[in-house]
């Protein structure tokens, strides 16, 4: 088997959002077991410990939400998932997805060093493509994938060392979008899949589509993985819970075909609330979700036509 270096990332990233619990997600996944579920696979497995901000001297903003603390996290998350990319997998642990501007920014830089184009798997409920200027609720975590994609009105964020193109990102999951940010994708030309076209098609078509692209493209996949990707029946440790997501099996199929794909090189796990868990059971269910894009199989198959 394709035995991998795995680098565990706690980032206990509370800021993207005024509802707090996420800074608990590290502790909830090595608590669940991540470590030894990704060893028993056969890959090498280092915990290299939580991630903290950098300090930055800038002051509170009136409408963005802990815009400070976003930046900082933004700026030490950069450097750690160039350098951490350099050496194995890495798998950042959240904490909310305002971590994602900084591990996709990494990441793109890392792309760049390697002469590969990065491409984003954005497994969500959300299109998290606000800007600073359109955000109804001030909240970062909606920002992200504008931020990596080069969208204006970032400037008091760290410059981008390699900005993902929208043609590069595929979004799968999708049902709750805003206004300003259906109409500011409607001009772009992300792959977007609904959850109403994955109930009529298949969570397969679209990913499969998505996945020729990057091979086509000789790039390499970083999949950010947001626990409302799931219905909140299966995963409820979630502040922002939207009915009609994916079903457990819908999720490990995907997590099965990324790893046959042999593309992915980075992975976040995103939105985690431990506080809003019912005994740990979203925790385990990423932790098993993980396993699946790292190679595990549920069971050894045993179907045969007929
Ligand atoms: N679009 C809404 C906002 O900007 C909700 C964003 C929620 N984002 C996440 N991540 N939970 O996907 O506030
Ligand atoms: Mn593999
Ligand atoms: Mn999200
Ligand atoms: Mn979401």
């Amino acid at each position: 088997m394709d035995r991998k270096h795995l680098i565990l990332v706690g980032v206990p990233m509370d800021a993207g959002k005024r509802r707090q619990g996420c800074r608990m997600g590290p502790d909830a996944y090595r608590v669940a077991g991540l470590a030894k579920a990704l060893a028993d696979l056969g890959h090498s497995v280092t915990d290299m410990g939580n991630v903290q901000p950098d300090p930055v001297d800038l002051p509170e903003h009136d409408h963005l939400f802990a815009l400070p603390e976003c930046v900082g996290w933004t700026r030490a998350l950069a450097r750690t998932a160039r350098d951490a990319a350099a050496t194995g997998v890495p798998i950042f642990m959240g904490g909310d997805h305002a971590l994602s501007m900084g591990t996709v920014s990494g990441m793109a830089a890392h792309a760049q060093q390697i002469g590969r184009p990065l491409f984003v798997l954005w497994l969500d409920a959300h299109s998290d493509f606000h800007t600073p200027n359109s955000t109804g609720s001030g909240n970062l975590h909606g920002t992200p994938v504008a931020y990596f994609t080069g969208q204006p009105g970032f400037d008091a964020f760290p410059a981008l060392a390699a900005p993902v193109s929208t043609d590069r990102v595929g979004m799968i999951g999708l049902r709750s979008v805003d206004p300003a940010e259906r109409a500011a994708l409607e001009k772009d030309r992300a792959m977007l899949a609904d959850m109403r076209s994955i109930d009529e098609h298949g969570i397969k078509a679209p990913l499969m589509a998505f996945l020729d692209r990057v091979r086509a493209a000789n790039g390499i996949l970083h999949v950010s993985l947001d626990v409302d990707f799931l219905d909140p029946a299966i995963a409820p440790a979630v502040g922002t819970t939207v009915p009609g997501g994916a079903t457990e099996r819908e999720a490990h199929l995907v997590m099965e075909l990324l790893h046959e794909s042999g593309l992915v090189c980075s992975l976040d796990l995103v939105e985690l609330n431990p506080f809003l868990d019912e005994r740990g059971r979203t925790a385990k269910l990423m932790v098993d979700l993980a396993a699946s894009l790292l190679g595990r199989r549920i069971f050894d198959r045993i179907t045969r036509s007929f």
